[in-house]
């Protein structure tokens, strides 16, 4: 899945990209599944789950008609979205990557709609909610589900970000933000973000302590990514313990995808 010179890269610069990561079936398919979430009335039972942007300036998208820009758990919301935790390409590259041995750590969406504010999602790691750990093998991976570029909400990173350990966070002061934590000194980290541009399909993988921002919204439409953290078996929560739905269950073992009744058997 990944070769010796990927995986040094992968050490050295914090992230990973593999194109054409999901077939074209697979990205309709949860396209629907996100079509179906989209519609989650705001009285559902989980629908705590699932975060409105109210963006004064974004454009309300028909297929969403709560703006809902953010949210965790989505195996809570269709089976689909459970199955894509064992995608045996994303699974076994995790493996290569992070490995031996992996577990599920959490999942989420983001959807920027059209006219989303570049300073939104601002630069943060994603170990600002799961340190401490036992180790530093926790990663994501983000499938982007829309094409994604410098204008269009790709994600942004900063290469080799994650060997500064963790950097102090804190909540947004804009007043039109995510609320959710982002580096205290982000104004150093604009200059140094990498832009890409993304295909559907595409995934990008990167470790957990590597600085990255959701990319602005210019255009008119909708642009959806999927993500998903996994971590090495042995990477622990040491502080309060991550209760995302399913957060711990095995992934890989021994090189493959794990399958319960399998595993029980051999
Ligand atoms: O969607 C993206 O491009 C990145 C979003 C992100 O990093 C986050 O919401 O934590």
């Amino acid at each position: 899945m990944v070769t010796p010179e990927e995986k040094q890269a992968f050490e050295e610069y914090g992230y990973h990209i593999v194109r054409g990561a999901l077939t074209p079936t697979e990205i309709e398919n949860l396209r629907d599944a996100m079509r179906l979430l989209f519609q989650t009335p705001a009285d559902h039972p989980y629908s705590s789950s699932l975060t409105p942007s109210s963006i004064p300036e974004a454009e309300c998208d028909p297929q969403n008609p709560r703006a809902l820009w953010n949210g965790f758990d989505l195996p809570l919301f269709d089976d689909r979205f459970y199955d894509l935790i064992f995608h045996p390409r994303i699974a076994l590259t995790l493996d290569a990557l992070i490995g031996p041995d992996i577990n599920f750590y959490e999942t989420c969406f983001v959807c920027k709609p059209p006219r989303f504010p570049a300073h939104f999602r601002d630069w943060h790691q994603d170990s600002s909610y799961f340190d401490p750990q036992t180790n530093d093998r926790n990663c994501a991976v983000i499938l982007y589900l829309d094409s994604m570029d410098g204008e269009t909400g790709a994600t942004r990173l900063v290469p080799g970000s994650h060997k500064q350990g963790t950097l102090p966070h804190a909540t947004p002061s804009e007043s039109v933000s995510s609320k959710h934590l982002e580096i205290v000194d982000k104004h150093l980290y604009e200059k140094l973000g990498t832009n890409f541009t993304f295909a559907p399909g595409d995934a990008l993988f990167f470790l957990a302590r590597v600085v990255h921002k959701a990319g602005g919204n210019s255009s008119a439409t909708s642009r959806t990514g999927l993500i998903y953290n996994y971590t090495r078996k042995d990477t622990l929560d040491l502080g309060t313990k991550n209760r995302s739905i399913g957060n711990g269950i095995p992934v890989v073992r021994n090189g493959r995808v794990y399958v319960p009744s399998r595993e029980a058997s051999s």
